[in-house]
């Protein structure tokens, strides 16, 4: 499907372009006599396809392709642009402040543009054929799978008809917003490299904001000690017969000699939260308050094992007081149980995440807990 629609970015890319009226202002920058050199649609399904079968189309954060066509020596800097995910591309910046081995390159005109399908694409800069700069566009019905295209003429500060070649554009950097009315909407970005192999510019734009896969809980994997969290129970390091109490250590049965010498969920070795249920209801096991965004999912997830076979613990799982899930644990000392479960902001800002223990029997009901996550999607 994919591979299909990229051929509709290469039938934009290959529109013939019509020389501009300000083009007699300029006849001799070559960047704005570029009618006679398009890219062949063929030429450009092989290069996808290439692109496809190294794997360059498969990183989870990308948001969207952009590509200028070579030969490396072409003065014809057409930009194409292939929107991958499934949000609504707003605004699109290029600067090429690092382009030209550093010395910089300026862009003075947007020209032969090519909206979205079913959309529209506004030059906000250059204001005109004066300009000199960055170039800013922004869209409308810019959704998954639809693309554009557009000329830049860009030029150096002291020479308004400098000819910049594909291979100059290496290193200039691509922003692209999304959904920009939205609170917290996602940020891409991504730099021009050259392949001579597929003779064409390529730039992956990846998601730079939210940031995705890293989670939002300080030492989850409890491997900083003690710290971080906070907890209705005592701790009690070294000696967890008392019900109610907790220690964060490498090995249960060093703190009671009837657990389990269980070795933590994150390499083995290393420290993990380890309890002794309270008979009291409702007391927090474990709680940390984090900052979200409006208007997102978020996954919680972590693993928990009893560390003595009587009465398994059974957690609940909480966001700002409301529980989202829980996970029954069963009889079988130091096997890792795993539980995730989903929560939507809405119009949260901060999440408070908390675990508590819904059995309160005072023999048995002990456990362990290691590598809590909380990530946006
Ligand atoms: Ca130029
Ligand atoms: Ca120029
Ligand atoms: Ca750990
Ligand atoms: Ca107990």
């Amino acid at each position: 499907m994919k591979r299909a629609l990229f051929f509709i970015l290469l039938s934009v890319l290959s529109v013939t372009q019509l020389i501009p009226a300000q083009e007699a202002i300029s006849a001799a920058d070559p960047n704005k006599q570029v009618s006679a050199v398009t890219p062949r649609a063929e030429e450009m399904g092989r290069v996808f396809d290439q692109m496809m079968a190294s794997g360059m189309l498969t990183d989870p954060n990308l948001c969207a392709v952009v590509v200028v066509p070579g030969p490396a020596t072409s003065f014809n800097i057409r930009f194409g642009v292939f929107n991958v995910i499934d949000d609504r591309l707003d605004v699109l910046m290029i600067d090429s402040f690092r382009a030209l081995g550093g010395q910089s390159l300026l862009h003075s005109s947007v020209f032969a543009t090519v909206a979205p399908a079913s959309g529209t694409l506004t030059v906000d800069y250059p204001p005109d054929e004066a300009g000199n700069g960055p170039v800013v566009l922004s869209f409308t019905h810019f959704n998954q799978f639809a693309s554009a295209a557009f000329n830049t003429d860009p030029d150096t500060y002291d020479n308004p008809s400098f000819g910049a070649t594909v291979l100059d554009m290496d290193q200039t950097s691509i922003e692209l917003v999304y959904s920009r009315d939205q609170p917290g909407s996602r940020r891409c970005q991504g730099t021009l490299t050259f392949d001579p192999n597929l003779n064409v510019s390529v730039a992956n734009i990846v998601q730079v904001f939210p940031t995705t896969g890293q989670s939002l809980i300080v030492n989850g994997d409890f491997e900083l000690g003690n710290t971080g969290f906070s907890t209705g129970y005592t701790f009690s390091p070294g000696n967890l017969f008392p019900e109610g109490a907790y220690d964060v250590a490498t090995n249960p049965q060093a703190d009671n000699s009837l657990f389990s010498p269980c070795g933590d969920h994150t390499t083995g070795t290393g420290n993990m939260m380890i309890v002794n249920g309270a008979v009291q209801p409702n007391v927090i096991v474990w709680s940390e308050t984090v900052t979200v965004l409006p208007n997102r999912t978020y996954d919680f997830s972590g693993w928990a094992t009893s560390v003595f076979p009587t009465s398994p613990a059974h957690l609940q799982f909480l966001v700002n007081n409301a529980p989202i899930g829980e996970l029954q644990l069963s009889s079988n000392t130091c096997q890792w149980q795993p539980f995730t479960t989903s929560w939507f902001s809405g119009a949260s800002t901060t999440a408070t995440l908390s675990i508590i223990d819904l059995n309160t029997d005072s023999f048995g009901n002990d456990f362990a807990l290691d590598d809590l996550s909380f990530v946006v999607q």
